[in-house]
Order: C-alpha cells, then sequence, then structure tokens
C-alpha cells in the first residue's frame, strides 16, 4: 500500500471505530468524529511530539479535545497509537490506555472509553472536557505553564521545555463565555505555542448555527491579536499539515485555524444535519457509510493490517526519537545544572521542595488582630520564595485579595516577561479557574483569587479541578458581610455551602492569621485534590493560643480551642472563619457564668469528615446535644453538626448594603445571641 492509502486507512479506521462504538452503546455522538478524523489523524501522525511509550514525559506536545463529545476521536487514536497506561503513582503499568476491549464497551462502567475525555481515569487524556469551552480555556494555562517552563529551565543548548498545544474545538465552545475570556488573555500574552483548531461545521444540537451563532469568528480572533489559518476542506491532509507547518513558524501569536467540515461526513441520510450529532446512525446507516469509506460492510471494530504500524512508524516513530533525545539532552542538563534537574522531578511527581514552609510566619496574640487577607498575602509571599513553581494571580483584585507577590524577582508574567510570577487573569474568573486547572496539569502550583461572591463565576472549572484531582488553590476573600458597604450584591451566603457539595474540594475557611498559616500548610501538601480558602476582608483577633489549642488543629478540620475546665462540656459552640471569635467570646461569657461550654473552630467540613470517628466524637461528643452553630452564611446544613434540635447562627435572606456592625446586629451575629441561643439550648435538654 502506498503512504496515501494507509493515511486513508488509518483516518477510515478512526472514523469506523467511533461509528461502531456508537451503535454498539446505543449512545454518543459519530458526527463529529467522522468529520474530523483526519485532522486528529494529521495532528497526531505528522505534527505532536507524544510518544505513546511514556504519555506523562514532561516535553509532550499536549493534545486537548474540547468538543468532548467527540471523544470517540481520542479514544481511537490513543487505541491506535498504542499509548500506554500510567497510574496515578506516574509508573507505567505495560499495558494499553486504551484496549478495543475498551472501544467495544464505550460508554460503559470500568471502560477505559467513557462518554467524554477524562483526566487521571484514562491515560493520554490531557484534560477532562466535554462541558464545552472547558478544553480550550484550560489549553491557555497549559501554553502559559510552557511559556514559564521555558523560561525558567532552558540554558543555551538546552531546549529542556519547548512543546506545543493542540486543542481541537466546535461552535459550542466557541459560545461559550469562558472561550472568549482565555481567547483574549491568550491572544494578550502572545501565547504563539497555541494553537486552536475550530471546527466549522455550522451544526449544533438545535439546528445549523444560523439560528443562533452568526458572528465573523474570523474577525473576532484577528481583534484578539491571534493569527487566522482557514483550511477550507476537513478531509485534505496536506492543507491541514501546511497549516499546521504555519502555526509552528508563528511567533508572538496563537494560532486559530478555522477547518471547513461536514459532521457526519459519509453519511448519506445525516452528513451536515444536526442528526449526526448526538445518536447512533442505524445499522442501516453504518452500512451505507462504510460503503462510502470503502469499507467490508458488516466489519465491526475493524483494525485493518498495517494501520497501527503506521501510527508507529509515525507518530510513534517521531515522538519516540524526540523523547529519547530529550532525556539525553536531560541527563546532561543534570550534570550542569543538578538544582535546576531536581526541579523538574519533583514537580513531575508533585512533591514540594525540601524548607517548602521555612519561615512561615506565626501571628502573636492580638485582640485587634489581623484580617485573613493579610495574613494569606504574607503567607503567599514565603510560600512563593520557597516553592519554585508556585505561582498565581488575581482577576484584577490583586491589591484587594492580598495576593501580589511583592518579594524582590517576582515579577509579572507577561508576553515580554514570561519568568514572572504573578499573573494577571484580568476580569475573567471563570478563564481564570481553567487556567489555573491548566497550569496544574503542567505540574506547576498555581493559585487564582477573586472575591468570594464571584467564586460562582468560577464554579464550572473549579468542580473540574476536583474531577480532575488537581492541587489547584483559589483564595478566595471578602468571605461573607466583611464588605458591609458594598451590599447584598457582594455578599456570599450560599456559596460555603455550595462549594462544600463539590466531592474532593477541599474548603477551608481559616478563623484567625494563624488559621490562615495552618491553612496553606495543609493544602499545600495535598497532591492530587484542589482546595479553596475563603478569607476575611476585616481584621480578625489572633487568638491567644496560650490559652487556646494550637492552630495546628485546622489539618484535622475541626478541633477543640478552648474547653470547660476538665473537659466534659454541656454545650458546644462551633464557628468558622469570622464567626470563631465571635464564638470564643460568647464562650467566655458562658465560662464566667459558670455554664460548662466548649468553643470548636471548625475551618474545614471536608477535612473534619475525613478524621477516624473517634476523632470526630472527641470533639463533637454525640451525647451533648446542646449546640449552636455560627456561620456568616447559609444555615443549610449545619443540622448535620448541631442536630435537628441544634440551633445556627447564620443567613436565611440576602445580606444588605449598610456598615459591617449593623449588619452584625440586623442578622445576629452578636455575642449575646450567642449566649443567649447556648442557654436556650441547655435549657432544652
Ligand atoms: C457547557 C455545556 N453546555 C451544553 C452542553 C451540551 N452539548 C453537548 S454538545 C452540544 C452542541 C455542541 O455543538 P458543537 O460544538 O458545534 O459540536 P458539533 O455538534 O458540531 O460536534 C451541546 C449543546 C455541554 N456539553 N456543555
Ligand atoms: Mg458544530
Amino acid at each position: 500500500m502506498t503512504n496515501e492509502q494507509l493515511d486513508q486507512l488509518s483516518i477510515n479506521t478512526i472514523r469506523t471505530l467511533s461509528i461502531d462504538a456508537v451503535q454498539q452503546a446505543n449512545s454518543g455522538h459519530p458526527g463529529t468524529p467522522m468529520a474530523l478524523a483526519p485532522l486528529v489523524y494529521t495532528i497526531w501522525n505528522r505534527a505532536m511530539n507524544f510518544d505513546p511509550q511514556d504519555p506523562i514525559w514532561p516535553n509532550r506536545d499536549r493534545f486537548v479535545l474540547s468538543n468532548g463529545h467527540a471523544s470517540m476521536l481520542l479514544w481511537s487514536v490513543l487505541h491506535l497509537t498504542g499509548t500506554q497506561a500510567v497510574d496515578a503513582d506516574y509508573e507505567r503499568l505495560g499495558e494499553p490506555s486504551v484496549s478495543l476491549d475498551d472501544i467495544r464497551h464505550f460508554r460503559q462502567l470500568g471502560s477505559k472509553a467513557p462518554g467524554h475525555p477524562e483526566y487521571h481515569w484514562v491515560s493520554g487524556v490531557e484534560t477532562t472536557s466535554g462541558p464545552l469551552g472547558q478544553g480550550v480555556a484550560t489549553s491557555v494555562g497549559m501554553a502559559i505553564a510552557q511559556k514559564w517552563l521555558a523560561h525558567r529551565y532552558n540554558r543555551p543548548g538546552f531546549e529542556i521545555f519547548d512543546y506545543r498545544l493542540y486543542a481541537v474545538c466546535g461552535d459550542g465552545c466557541l459560545m461559550e463565555g469562558v472561550a472568549s475570556e482565555a481567547a483574549s488573555l491568550a491572544g494578550h500574552l502572545g501565547l504563539d505555542n497555541l494553537c486552536w483548531v475550530y471546527d466549522n461545521n455550522h451544526i449544533t444540537i438545535e439546528g445549523n448555527t444560523r439560528i443562533t451563532f452568526t458572528e465573523d469568528v474570523a474577525a473576532r480572533f484577528l481583534s484578539y491579536g491571534w493569527n487566522v489559518l482557514r483550511v477550507g476542506d476537513a478531509n485534505d491532509i496536506d492543507r491541514i499539515e501546511h497549516a499546521l507547518n504555519v502555526f509552528r513558524e508563528t511567533t508572538g501569536r496563537p494560532t486559530f485555524m478555522i477547518l471547513d467540515s461536514h459532521i457526519g461526513y459519509g453519511s448519506v441520510h445525516k452528513q451536515d444535519t444536526a442528526a449526526a450529532h448526538g445518536e447512533p446512525l442505524g445499522e442501516e446507516e453504518v452500512r451505507l457509510c462504510k460503503r462510502a469509506y470503502n469499507w467490508p460492510e458488516d466489519a465491526k471494530f475493524l483494525v485493518p493490517d498495517g494501520v497501527r504500524e503506521h501510527f508507529a512508524a509515525g507518530v510513534g516513530a517521531r515522538g519516540g526519537a524526540a523523547r529519547r533525545r530529550w532525556l539525553d539532552l536531560f541527563a546532561n542538563y543534570r550534570g550542569q545544572y543538578p538544582e535546576l534537574a531536581s526541579e523538574v522531578d519533583q514537580m513531575q511527581r508533585r512533591e514540594l521542595p525540601a524548607k517548602w514552609d521555612a519561615n512561615l510566619p506565626e501571628f502573636p496574640a492580638d485582640p485587634k488582630g489581623l484580617a485573613g487577607r493579610d495574613a494569606s498575602g504574607k503567607v503567599l509571599n514565603v510560600l512563593a520564595q520557597n516553592i519554585p513553581w508556585f505561582l498565581g494571580g488575581s482577576a484584577d483584585l490583586g491589591p484587594s485579595n492580598k495576593t501580589t507577590l511583592k518579594f524582590e524577582g517576582a515579577g509579572d508574567f507577561q508576553a515580554d516577561s514570561p519568568g514572572g510570577k504573578n499573573l494577571h487573569f484580568g476580569i475573567r474568573e471563570h478563564a481564570m479557574a481553567a487556567i489555573v486547572n491548566g497550569l496544574a496539569l503542567s505540574k506547576l502550583r498555581p493559585f487564582g483569587a477573586t472575591f468570594f461572591i464571584f467564586s460562582d463565576y468560577a464554579r464550572p472549572a473549579i468542580r473540574l479541578s476536583a474531577l480532575m484531582e488537581l492541587p489547584t488553590l483559589l483564595v478566595f476573600t471578602h468571605d461573607a458581610m466583611g464588605d458591609g458597604e458594598d451590599g447584598p450584591t457582594h455578599q456570599p451566603v450560599e456559596q460555603l455551602l455550595s462549594l462544600r457539595a463539590i466531592p474532593g474540594l477541599v474548603t477551608l475557611r481559616p478563623g484567625d492569621a494563624n488559621e490562615v498559616v495552618e491553612a496553606y500548610r495543609y493544602v499545600l501538601q495535598l497532591r492530587h485534590q484542589p482546595a479553596v480558602l475563603v478569607l476575611s476582608r476585616q481584621p480578625l483577633p489572633t487568638l491567644d493560643r496560650s490559652k487556646y489549642a494550637p492552630a495546628s488543629g485546622v489539618a484535622r478540620g475541626a478541633y477543640v480551642l478552648g474547653d470547660a475546665p476538665g473537659g466534659n462540656p454541656d454545650v458546644i459552640l462551633i464557628a468558622t472563619g469570622s464567626e470563631v471569635s465571635l464564638a470564643v467570646q460568647a464562650h467566655e461569657r458562658l465560662l464566667a457564668e459558670g455554664v460548662r461550654s466548649r468553643v470548636v473552630s471548625m475551618p474545614s467540613w471536608d477535612i473534619f469528615e475525613q478524621q477516624p470517628q473517634a476523632y470526630r466524637d472527641s470533639v463533637l461528643p454525640p451525647t451533648v446535644k446542646a449546640r449552636v452553630a455560627v456561620e456568616q452564611a447559609s444555615v443549610l446544613g449545619w443540622e448535620r453538626y448541631v442536630g435537628t434540635s441544634g440551633r445556627v447562627i447564620g443567613m436565611k435572606t440576602f445580606g444588605a448594603s449598610a456598615p459591617l456592625k449593623e449588619l452584625q446586629r440586623k442578622f445576629g451575629f452578636e455575642p449575646d445571641l450567642v449566649v443567649a441561643a447556648a442557654r436556650e439550648q441547655l435549657e432544652r435538654k
């Protein structure tokens, strides 16, 4: 067979595997894999430096399928390239990432060919995608990471990091706001290592895009500062390859390739219609398609002889050689730059450098105290000096979030200063969170920041960081009603509960400056879990730790801060964040009045839930039913800690615009009321 014939055979294998898998599952999206098989084939077999033998090699090119519903493209190509599986400890398992059997069980429980690409479940998937727009936005984070890594680690003659990012997206991705936010930033930063390919098929679920999406996409990307290329025929792999070459030669701008395609290409009755998008073609139509592809009509899940070999000769040989060259290069690099090399090693395994927590501040007792955000600012500045690859920034609220890294050499990340550690996301919270995911996928330790209320704008990407088990960090300040006069638009109520509901996400609301330090200490040691810090705007008293328990209790999620003499409390006060000092005040008053009170600081439900039952019972003894929880947030959910007869002092409405003191009075966050609630609880007994 000629090479041209092998190209075509490989492309049609991707198509028919996709068709057969969807038909077998009786669910899925056949049309886009049929259309984009030539594109994905060309990117993988002709352009990407990716070694199927080691899908986590640090300098590999990355492929992101942002239109994740077309996942069969990825499962086909991972299978046909023989990409190997890797486990969570980054060990190679000596088995394929996606077997033909997985493809036969597409979308079935346990299959490595699930409905959408899932990072951490299938090796070779660079990011989870499916929520449209997330993949491309995440790819911007990966591109920023490459620039940063290159700046820090490359040395003359040692291009340790020179990889590129290829992301494929559809109409849906480009209609989503998050993609616009990310594209705008990518253009501003001139990320010339990034190529998005737009599947311009004019079709979404409800029909032709003439009903929804008639803007000039090319003009839009030109105005963002991207290099815009056009390939008018999605089946012309030479044109596609040429455009990819243009991308690789383009400097100073990201590349946007508009690819005109036909959804359901080859289907007599469904090509160019929404019917090809999200349902099986049907047995009869499958036959017609196979006939159109010159494929044996009765064959199912057929991988013809020569196809695997053709991928091995393409991406396999090129990627393998690139990785071997890199390994040699890195061995020499290690000789000349041992410290930098060991940083790269540690980073790859998500380890922290020695002394990463040296010089973390310890705050003396102070009744006036410090705002959570101020304590956080000090900690961030220490951590970012101790951990070279710890970096981040805010969505235009740095001065307010106190997240600016101010030490000498911290610098700003910009096109002409890609080593800067201060990222400026602009007012783009959703893209920020997706970019933070992309940075973490690239093994950096990133943080993002904004006001807590705007966590809602970032939530879809935070959810994905939890699903992907990424150690991202979001610093949310202005945690409750502390910015009083800004009013209810800026006062979070339901956000804490909603973040606590995300599986695997660690939500921490520290109660004083030393709890902030301990919260960071805990979070930085997470390797596979994202975390959110919820910090106050206003000063909170720094507790006297010679009198109250040490702040290291934060690492257990909740701990007894102060207790009745000799223990055995009759009533328990539980609080988080800014309400801890309020609860402590009430606790002192109760003690003085002879009431056996205990006060518990509970910065994190999630961490507390992971503790052994015996510990949890020691903090909240089941026999003590008189309980009061205090939190300036939705009361919903606190019954799990105070019981159905306990009392929750929290929010049942939105806040209001007024000075904080007045709001505290209006909404009942005052020591008297906490004391009264405790007494009421004791009387109920
Ligand atoms: C955020 C989000 N909203 C809605 C969906 C549901 N959805 C999946 S695919 C799709 C249509 C996408 O159209 P397009 O990107 O043009 O894909 P094509 O049909 O061309 O492959 C929609 C609405 C989703 N996956 N993510
Ligand atoms: Mg479309």
